[in-house]
């Protein structure tokens, strides 16, 4: 098994006032290359795909691009959870159909306890927990 793991995209981040998104595009388009050549089995992108809960449209586009290229293009299975720079609830309003492709976007912490399998190895993926929506785990008293 061979992934790259990568992180922290941050997309629509502005650092005082210079918009960095020219940059982003281009360091995703880098990271896909980099899972190209490296033969990699899967990318894991561990959250902060957004740097706001409510993007720009320009920064919803990117993220959407490249997802396509790296995901519909070029095959490659995508392991993503959000983080606590994203929305949960708005990144996770496509997964029904993103499972179909072998992209698995983890939002919401009951996902997580069910192993994605690739090839021999198993992934759990726990996204960030929201303050604003708790999640309660129960347990049947002895
Ligand atoms: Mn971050």
């Amino acid at each position: 098994m061979r992934f790259l793991h990568t992180g922290d995209w941050h997309i629509g981040k502005k650092l005082y006032g210079y918009d960095l998104l020219a940059d982003q595009k281009d360091i995703i388009e880098q990271i896909l290359t980099i899972a190209i050549d490296q033969q990699v089995d899967a990318i894991v992108i561990a959250g902060d795909l957004y740097d706001r809960s409510l993007p720009s449209v320009e920064a919803c586009q990117l993220l959407n691009q490249s997802f396509i290229k790296m995901n519909l293009e070029k095959k490659m299975p995508l392991l993503v959870i959000s983080g606590n720079h994203d929305s949960d609830v708005r990144l996770s309003t496509g997964m029904p159909w993103y499972e179909q492709t072998n992209f698995h976007l983890y939002t919401d912490l009951q996902q997580s306890f069910a192993p994605i399998e690739i090839g021999d190895t198993q992934f759990f993926c726990y996204p960030i927990l929201s303050l604003s929506r708790p999640v309660f785990i129960l347990k049947k008293k002895n």
